[in-house]
């Protein structure tokens, strides 16, 4: 049969900061072979699956020669000879083989590598795009194909960045009818944005999401400079373009207080959704993510409650694309949209899992890149695959970032 896997061979590859990573590639009988890179975050939940490095001299510790050699030998003699259309059961045979809670013996890293180029593999050797491929797979009961809202980051701060922002990522988000041209719109703010930071005599260059990384006095400068950026551009904050943000408010959270602005005293769970309702009112934002520290479950209800009927308020490191903490979200009534990244769980099944389970609950989706990527576009794919309201897939520089967005606009033209 076609579809039987033939060979897994997996090799260490370099992100785009980089750092190593996982790549494999799975060769079907037939003759269909694809390959899959993993991305790596830097500001990782605590309750993601674990990325297995090596530690060591090599590399800084960060080497994947263990994860490689994984795939080389546990993963590809236990899935040779198996059938690849059976996506489920191919996850299923390495969560198995693997035998812990979080991936940590075989690595997250590893499986999910072979979970992305097992599915690839498939479609070509069935003849389908990869989004139908994962639609047909899982029988995802969706009306047609619907192209995400771009959430762009065109301006890094946080843990991407070395400009003193505490807050991780401020997006753009074009509103328009077809997907070409919310990139075009974003594209040309982009454009517009590094003119004005030419002028104010600031920094053009990147962090690592591909938005601009200007030395700034306080996140809401960064706010106002995109404001101008979007009108500079010609359109109109809040008809045309909206705003979102990543607050990532883990990585400034400690014992208890929220470190959101340099040189101010350290605030309270409070203080902080006081402060983020303020900028929702004032700025045409849609969409929050992570407002709150990945544990700090009671402040993320009262911020739920404040702003869920103006914003998608987005669980990134509370949830990490996990099951169990989406359904606690769900049965404490937190957040009402999830952050969707592959690797943050390890394999595509069970990605798919949760997002099924936020569609059941009337959370949205936003099918997300990491900080270091690799020119993979699977997420594209994924995101058209399940009609996910959103995608996050950086700024609109950086051959990792817009490789995604030239992506979406191929399936576009296709549909
Ligand atoms: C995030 C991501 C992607 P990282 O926090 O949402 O933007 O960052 O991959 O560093 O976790
Ligand atoms: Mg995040």
């Amino acid at each position: 049969m076609k579809t039987l896997i033939k060979s897994i061979q997996a090799r260490e590859i370099l992100d785009s900061r980089g750092n190593p990573t996982v790549q494999a590639a799975v060769v079907l009988q037939g003759g269909a072979q694809a390959v899959a890179s993993v991305p790596s975050g830097a500001s990782t939940g605590i309750h993601e699956a674990w990325e297995l490095r090596d530690k060591g001299k090599r590399y800084g510790g960060k080497g994947v020669q263990k994860a490689v050699k994984n795939v080389n030998t546990l993963i590809a003699k236990k899935l040779k000879g198996m059938d690849a259309s059976k996506q489920r059961l191919i996850d299923e045979t390495m969560l198995a083989l693997d035998g812990t809670t979080n991936k940590k013996k075989l690595g997250a890293n590893a499986i999910l590598a072979v979970s992305l180029a097992t599915a690839r593999a498939c479609a070509i050797a069935l003849e389908r795009p990869l989004y139908k491929h994962i639609r047909q797979t899982y029988r995802i009961k969706e009306k047609g194909y619907k192209m995400p809202i771009a959430t762009m980051n065109i301006l890094n701060g946080g843990q991407h960045a070395t400009n003193g922002l505490s807050i991780q990522e401020f997006m753009v988000v074009p509103m328009h009818t077809k997907f070409a041209e919310r990139v075009r719109i974003g594209a040309e703010i982009f454009h517009a944005l590094q003119s004005i930071l030419k002028k104010k005599k600031l920094a053009t260059g990147v962090g690592d999401e591909g938005g601009f990384a200007p030395e700034l006095k306080k996140n809401e400068d960064a706010i106002k400079l995109i404001m101008l950026a979007i009108k500079a551009a010609g359109y109109i904050p809040g008809k045309h373009v909206y705003l979102a943000t990543d607050i990532a408010a883990s990585e400034f959270y400690e014992k208890g207080k929220y470190k959101l602005e340099q040189g101010k005293a350290a605030i309270s769970g409070k203080a902080m959704i006081t402060q983020i309702a303020k900028w929702v009112k004032k700025y045409p934002f849609i969409s929050v993510e992570d407002p709150l520290a990945e544990d700090d479950w009671d402040a993320w209800k009262a911020c739920t409650d404040v702003l869920r009927k103006k914003v998608a308020v987005v669980g990134d490191d509370l949830f990490v694309t996990n099951k169990s903490r989406l359904q606690k979200g769900i049965d404490m009534g937190v957040g009402n949209s999830i952050l969707i990244k592959l690797n943050q769980i390890g394999s595509l099944s069970e990605t798919i899992d949760t997002i099924m389970l936020a569609k059941q609950h009337g959370y949205s989706t936003s099918v997300s890149h990491r900080s270091g990527e690799t020119c993979d576009t699977f997420i594209a794919d994924l995101a058209v695959a399940v009609n996910s309201e959103y995608i996050k897939t950086g700024s609109l520089s950086r051959s990792e970032r817009v490789g995604k967005y030239n992506r979406l606009m191929e399936i576009e033209a296709t549909l």
